[in-house]
């Protein structure tokens, strides 16, 4: 049984979700806000989630990062201690999808790969009807650049506890992965 805290960032463009994901996320049922909030710089939010089928558990501090590019320097200094992230669209505007490029490189720019990992969220699923960006442009985004892909609509709460959940698993995947290095290093010294 294993206890970890990671750190999460959330990062894309302004009025994508990031901060109704964070709140959904965190607080599991009806906590989509009511009302847009404009996020200055960032917000830390706590999140606990049991690892499926194991003992596992992984405090999450999610950084709800603001989307507006004036913040960009700072947010850098913030997320250098990062352990994996993840970059939201809209699926309803073309622009927050062709902008997660940008985000990418930002984020790399941080810290590189090294130990990092992301996964890539189109949300507002529920404008199905206003949908502009098709499941497989994202899913081939997502395999372009080595990400996991996922869709969800944070008001109706679909799809965000299974990124939770892939995150939990991922990420203590590595840390075990890591741990076996280690103790494969440590004997090879010996
Ligand atoms: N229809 C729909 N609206 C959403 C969804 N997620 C967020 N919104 C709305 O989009 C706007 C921006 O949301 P917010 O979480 O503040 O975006 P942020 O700027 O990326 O943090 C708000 O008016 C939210 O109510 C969703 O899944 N579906
Ligand atoms: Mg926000």
């Amino acid at each position: 049984m294993v206890l970890l805290h990671g750190k999460l960032v959330i990062a894309g463009d302004m009025t994508v979700g990031k901060t109704a994901i964070c709140h959904v996320a965190a607080n599991d049922a009806n906590a989509f806000p009511k009302s847009y909030n404009c996020t200055n710089m960032a917000d830390l939010v706590p999140k606990q989630i049991r690892v499926p089928d194991s003992d596992d558990t992984v405090e999450f501090f999610l950084i709800d990062s603001a989307g507006n590019s004036i913040y960009l320097d700072s947010l850098r200094d913030i997320w250098v201690t990062m352990d994996m992230y993840c970059i939201v669209y809209d699926i309803t505007n073309r622009n927050s999808f062709k902008n997660c490029g940008m985000w990418l490189e930002q984020l790399s720019q941080s810290r590189g790969d090294h130990n990092v990992f992301g996964v890539l969220i189109g949300n507002k699923k529920d404008k199905e009807n206003y949908r502009v960006v098709s499941t497989q442009e994202g899913k081939q985004l997502a395999t372009s650049r080595k990400l996991e892909f996922f869709e969800c609509s944070a008001k109706d709460n679909k799809g965000i506890a299974e990124i939770f959940k892939y995150l939990a698993s991922e990420f203590v995947g590595r840390y075990r992965k890591r741990i076996k290095t280690l103790e494969k290093m440590g004997r090879d010294n010996y």
